[in-house]
C-alpha cells in the first residue's frame, strides 16, 4: 500500500511577514527576503506549513488571536514569545554567544546560564508547537542558529520524520565552538537532523571536526553515525531571487531614479555599500579604506562618494551602540576634514528603503564594496551582479564572506588589510569598461543559475532521497 507523502514544515525564528501598530490597529504584510521568495511556492502550497515568531508581542488574547486567525488562511502558525523570552533567547543568547562565536569573534560572547536556560526553554516550545501540526510522514526544515537544540527535540517525539536544517551564518573552527561551555547539547541538537547544510565547504568540514574532536563520533563518506542513524552534511550555496532583482533594475521607473542619483551626485563616481549594522561586516576597516584612497590618491577628491546604507540591528545591544557611535564619529570626521560645499564624501543613512530604491542604488553605482570580516554568504553581492545587466560596475568583494567561493571574477580583498581595500578601490575606479563587462557576465551567468530556487531544490532534492532511503514517501 503506498504510504502517506505527509506535508512540508518550514521553521524560522522569524516568519516571512511584518506585523506594524498603525492607530491601534495591527497592518499585517508580506516580507519581501529572499527566502521567503524562495520558500514561498512551498509553505504557500496545500496544507505545507511555516512556523516561526511573528515579531511583535501582542497586548492581549484579542490581539494574538486576530494574528492568528489572520496568518492561518496565509499557511503560517505563529509562536509568541514574551519580551523576556526574546531578550533571553534571541539577544542573549542567539546573538551574544551563538552570532559572536559563528563569526570567529569569541571574545565578544557573553555565556550567560539564565540565557541558555531561555535558548532551551524557547526551542522547546517551539518543538512542542511544531509537535502539534506534524505526524511522522512530514518533512520538516529548520533554518538558523536560533533553533540548534529544535531538530533533536522534534526527533525525541516523532522518530520517524524527516529533518532538514540550514545554518545561514558560518559553522566556525572547532576549537572556537569549543568555547561555549554548552558546545555538546547544541552540536547534539542539530544532528536530530537528517540533513544539515551550510553555504560553504569550510563550514560542513567545521562542523565535522566539531562533531568527531567534540563528540568523538566518527565520519563516513563526509556523513555522520549517530545512534544508528546516518546524517548527511551538505554544502548548499544560497542564492537570490535574480529574475526579481534583474528585472526591477529594467524597469523604466527605476532606471529613472538611479539616473536622479547619478545626476544628484553630478555623475561622480559612486561607491555603495548595504549591510546591516554589525561588527561583522566590516564597516569600520571600509571607512578607513576610504580614506586612505582620498590621502594617497588626492586626484579622487571631490571625484567619487562612498554612500553608505546601515540598516539598523540590535542597536540596543551595547556592542552594536558602539560600533554606531564609532561609524558617526568616523564618518563625521572624514567629511569635515575632506568635504567642501559642493562634495560630501561619504553619504550615509542609518534606515532602511524599499527594495525599489535598493535597486535604483545598485544601478546607479559604479562599485559595490563588500568588506565583511566574517559572512556567511552575503546576499548584497550576488543582488549587485543582478542588477547590473545594463551598466557598468565592478564588485569588491572579501575573501572572507561565503560568497567569495562562489564569485571569483569579483575583486577579492582581506578585509583586515587597509591596503588591500584600498588598492582594490583605485583598481575598480580605473577598470577599463572591456574588463568590467567581462567580469560581471560571467558573475551574472553564475548568479542567474545558481539562483534562490536551485538552492531550494537542491536542499529538497536531498531530503527527498534521504526519505526514500528511509522507505518513506516524499511530496512537495
Ligand atoms: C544572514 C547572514 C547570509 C539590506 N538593506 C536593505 C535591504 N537589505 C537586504 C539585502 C539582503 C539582506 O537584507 C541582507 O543579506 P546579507 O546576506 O547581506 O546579510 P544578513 O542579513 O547578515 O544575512 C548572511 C544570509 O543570512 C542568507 O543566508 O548571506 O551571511 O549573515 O537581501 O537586500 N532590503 C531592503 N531595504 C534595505 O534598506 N528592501
Amino acid at each position: 500500500m503506498k504510504k502517506q507523502a505527509g506535508k512540508i514544515l518550514i521553521i524560522s525564528n522569524r516568519l516571512p511577514i511584518k506585523i506594524e501598530r498603525q492607530d491601534e490597529k495591527l497592518v499585517i504584510s508580506a516580507s519581501e527576503g529572499g527566502l521567503a521568495t524562495g520558500l514561498g511556492s512551498i509553505y504557500n502550497k496545500d496544507n505545507n506549513l511555516w512556523i516561526g515568531w511573528p515579531g511583535i508581542v501582542p497586548k492581549d488574547q484579542a490581539e494574538k488571536d486576530f494574528i492568528t486567525e489572520t496568518l492561518s488562511s496565509l499557511n503560517l502558525i505563529p509562536i509568541f514569545l514574551t519580551e523576556e523570552e526574546i531578550a533571553g533567547y534571541y539577544e542573549g543568547f542567539s546573538n551574544e554567544v551563538l552570532w559572536p562565536i559563528s563569526h570567529y569573534s569569541p571574545t565578544y560572547a557573553n555565556y550567560n546560564t539564565d540565557n541558555w536556560h531561555c535558548y532551551q526553554t524557547v526551542n522547546q516550545k517551539f518543538a512542542d508547537l511544531v509537535q502539534l501540526h506534524c505526524s511522522n510522514e512530514d518533512t520538516v526544515w529548520i533554518h538558523d542558529y536560533q533553533l540548534m537544540l529544535l531538530p533533536h527535540m522534534i526527533r525525541q517525539k516523532k522518530e520517524n520524520i524527516a529533518i532538514g536544517y540550514f545554518q545561514h551564518i558560518p559553522f566556525p573552527p572547532d576549537e572556537v565552538f569549543r568555547s561555549i561551555p554548552w558546545r555538546d547539547e547544541l552540536l547534539r541538537g542539530i544532528l536530530g537532523a537528517d540533513l544539515i547544510a551550510f553555504h560553504t565547504f569550510n563550514d560542513t568540514q567545521h562542523f565535522l571536526d566539531a562533531c568527531t574532536h567534540i563528540l568523538g563520533l566518527s565520519i563516513f563518506n563526509n556523513n555522520l553515525q549517530v545512534s544508528g542513524r546516518t546524517v548527511y552534511v551538505e554544502v548548499y550555496p544560497m542564492g537570490i531571487d535574480f529574475e526579481k532583482f534583474n528585472a526591477l533594475s529594467k524597469k523604466k521607473a527605476i532606471k529613472a531614479r538611479s539616473r536622479e542619483i547619478r545626476e544628484h551626485f553630478s555623475n561622480r563616481k559612486i561607491i555603495v555599500s548595504v549591510d546591516r549594522l554589525d561588527y561583522s561586516k566590516g564597516i569600520l576597516p571600509r571607512i578607513a579604506a576610504f580614506e586612505d584612497l582620498l590621502l594617497r590618491h588626492p586626484e579622487w577628491k571631490g571625484q567619487v562618494v562612498l554612500y553608505m546604507l546601515v540598516v539598523p540591528s540590535r542597536d540596543t545591544v551595547d556592542q552594536y551602540k558602539r560600533l554606531k557611535d564609532e561609524i558617526d564619529r568616523k564618518v563625521g570626521n572624514i567629511n569635515a576634514a575632506y568635504g567642501n560645499n559642493d562634495w560630501t564624501p561619504i553619504v550615509y543613512f542609518y534606515t532602511s528603503y524599499p527594495v525599489e530604491e535598493l535597486v535604483a542604488l545598485y544601478r546607479a553605482a559604479d562599485i559595490c564594496l563588500v568588506t565583511s570580516v566574517r559572512d556567511g554568504m552575503n546576499l548584497v553581492s550576488k543582488e549587485y551582479i543582478a542588477c547590473k545587466e545594463q551598466t557598468d560596475g565592478v564588485l569588491i568583494l572579501s575573501e572572507l564572506a561565503g560568497a567569495s567561493k562562489e564569485l571569483i571574477d569579483a575583486i577579492q580583498i582581506n578585509p583586515h588589510s587597509i591596503d588591500q581595500i584600498r588598492d582594490a578601490l583605485s583598481q575598480a575606479l580605473t577598470m577599463p569598461k572591456e574588463e568590467q563587462h567581462e567580469r560581471m557576465a560571467a558573475s551574472i551567468a553564475l548568479v542567474k543559475k545558481f539562483n534562490i530556487h536551485h538552492w531550494v531544490d537542491l536542499f529538497f532534492t536531498k531530503l527527498k532521497e534521504i526519505k526514500m532511503q528511509q522507505g518513506k514517501d516524499f511530496a512537495r
